[in-house]
Order: structure tokens, then C-alpha cells, then sequence
């Protein structure tokens, strides 16, 4: 069965780790996945990365090298099938940070969480850049801060526990979402327990939008979705879209 999408439709997506999983990228949540074996607030959080820089880089290293070696799959190139039909009437907001997306051709991405394969300095203000170094040993230290005699420590670029999203990202989504006739909110892959991305769709409900979850397991805001298909969003994302 397809989603009913017109001329007038406008998609705002919201992706998490689960679109990601057919490539061979962990998730967070599974009983395999990166929280098992990682606590959270030592890895993904400003405290746990002042407290031990070395083991959160040691572990953004591996997720890079992890990342560098996946592909984009079928669930990623509907989403950009989609894209290339609806132009400006679509958005991807995605929760992931492996640039999986854009590798699969979509261009209107807001990555909402940050970027893995780019870095930044965790104390003077220079702008995040490309980077998919493996700091596995010694720290990288930022540049800019050495030339000023400083010794700013680099941080991977990745909003972490207790740090704000960038507004203009919000801003961006929440625009989208009030100028949309027709307005579509497709969750894909996402467990819907980490905030503000979990609230998007009450938002969306809000302003009279229809709400579609794709996703494996029960997600924690499944309730206030107006349908749920149960299953890998690789094969059902293809069929619900119609490509
Ligand atoms: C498949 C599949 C397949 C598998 N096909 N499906 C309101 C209420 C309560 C708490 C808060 C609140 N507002 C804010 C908070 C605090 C906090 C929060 O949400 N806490 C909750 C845990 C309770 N939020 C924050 O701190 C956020 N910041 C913030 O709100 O700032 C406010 C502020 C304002 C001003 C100044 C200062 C602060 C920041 C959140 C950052 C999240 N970061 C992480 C880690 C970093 C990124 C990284 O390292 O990669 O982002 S946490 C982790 O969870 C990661 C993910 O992006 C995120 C979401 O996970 P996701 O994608 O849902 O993955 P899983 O594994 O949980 O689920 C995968 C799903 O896919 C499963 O359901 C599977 O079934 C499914 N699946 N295979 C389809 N093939």
C-alpha cells in the first residue's frame, strides 16, 4: 500500500538509527547496540568528554571507521526518490550523524544531531570542519588555538546530552511544517525517547498533519502516530513511496 501523496503534499521526514541499520550501522537502543557496551553519559555527553576526551574519541574513531565503510541503502535512496519528485515540498530532518543521506543523493538534510565525519574545538569559535581522522591515541589539539599560543582540545561535531540542537535547524523544520498545505510527518527508524525530535510529530499533529511511523520495534511516542508499518524501513519505504 502507498502513502497518499498529492500535488499539494508537503513531507517533512524524520530519520533515526534504524534507517541506517540495513547498512551495518549500529543502533543505539537494541540489546547489540552502541548503549550496551557504552554508557551514555561517558560517551555522549560535554561531562563525560572533559572527563575522558581519549575514550570518547576512541569511540567517535570507530564509529567513523564504521561509517566510512557502509553504503547508503534501499531505505536511504527512497527518501531521495521521493526528494527528486517533491523538491521544496520535502524535508529530511535527520537524528543521525553518518551522512548516509546526502551519500544517497539528498540534498535538503537538516542533520539535527551534528556530523560525525566533522570536528570542532571545544573552547574557541571556529566554525565545524571536515574531518575523518581516527584519533585513537594522541588528542587533536585545535589548530586555530595553537597559533594564539591557546591549547583548545578538538570535539567531535555531535550535539550531545544536554546541549542544545542549532536553532536554525528548528527553526528551519518549524517553518516547513506552518507553510505546508497538505502536511506528511514520516518517521522512519527512530525509538522516539530522545527529545526535541521525539516531540515533532505532536507538532505536526497540531497543525492538522497526517503522521506515519516505519519502523522494527515499538517506539516510545507510537501512540501519537496515525499509522505504524511494522517492518525494515529498506523494504517498506520503497513500497510506501511507491518507488
Ligand atoms: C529499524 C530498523 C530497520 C532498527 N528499519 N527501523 C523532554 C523530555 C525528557 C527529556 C528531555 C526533553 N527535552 C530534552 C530532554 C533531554 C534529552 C533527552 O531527550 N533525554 C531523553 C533520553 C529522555 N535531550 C537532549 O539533551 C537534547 N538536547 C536538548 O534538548 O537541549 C535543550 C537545551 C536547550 C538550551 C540549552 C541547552 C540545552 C540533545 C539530544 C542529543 C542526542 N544525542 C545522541 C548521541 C549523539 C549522536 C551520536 O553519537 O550519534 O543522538 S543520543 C542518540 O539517540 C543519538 C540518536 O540520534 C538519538 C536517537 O536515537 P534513535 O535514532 O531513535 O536510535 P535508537 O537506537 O534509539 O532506535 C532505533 C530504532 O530503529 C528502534 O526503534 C528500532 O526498532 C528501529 N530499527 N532497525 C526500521 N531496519
Amino acid at each position: 500500500m502507498a502513502l497518499e501523496i498529492s500535488d499539494n503534499t508537503s513531507v517533512l521526514v524524520l530519520t533515526g538509527a534504524g534507517v541506517s541499520a540495513e547498512s551495518g550501522i549500529q543502533t543505539f537502543r537494541a540489546s547489540d547496540g552502541l548503549w550496551e557496551k557504552h554508557a551514555i553519559e561517558d560517551v555522549a555527553s560535554p561531562e563525560g568528554f572533559f572527563r575522558d576526551p581519549a575514550l570518547v574519541w576512541r569511540f567517535y574513531s570507530e564509529r567513523r571507521r564504521s561509517v566510512s565503510a557502509a553504503q547508503s541503502n534501499a531505505g536511504h535512496l527512497a527518501l531521495c526518490a521521493l526528494e527528486e519528485e517533491l523538491g521544496d515540498r520535502f524535508l529530511l530532518a535527520t537524528q543521525n550523524v553518518d551522512g548516509l543521506h546526502e551519500r544517497a543523493g539528498s540534498k535538503r538534510v537538516l542533520a539535527l544531531h551534528g556530523r560525525l565525519m566533522q570536528s570542532r574545538c571545544s573552547v574557541c569559535e571556529r566554525p565545524p570542519f571536515d574531518d575523518d581522522a581516527l584519533y585513537l591515541s594522541a588528542l587533536p589539539m585545535c589548530a586555530r588555538c595553537e597559533e594564539r599560543g591557546g591549547s583548545g582540545l578538538l570535539r567531535p561535531h555531535i550535539v550531545w546530552f544536554g546541549e542544545a540542537l542549532d536553532p536554525n535547524h528548528l527553526a528551519r523544520v518549524e517553518t516547513f511544517m506552518n507553510k505546508a498545505e497538505d502536511l506528511l510527518f514520516l518517521a522512519v527508524g527512530t525509538s522516539g525517547h530522545v527529545y526535541p525530535a521525539a516531540a515533532l510529530v505532536s507538532v505536526a499533529r497540531a497543525l492538522g498533519g497526517r503522521s506515519v511511523l516505519v519502523n522494527l520495534d515499538e517506539a516510545g511516542n507510537e501512540g501519537e502516530f496515525d499509522e505504524v508499518f511494522r517492518g525494515p524501513s529498506g523494504v517498506l519505504l520503497p513500497s510506501l513511496l511507491d518507488l
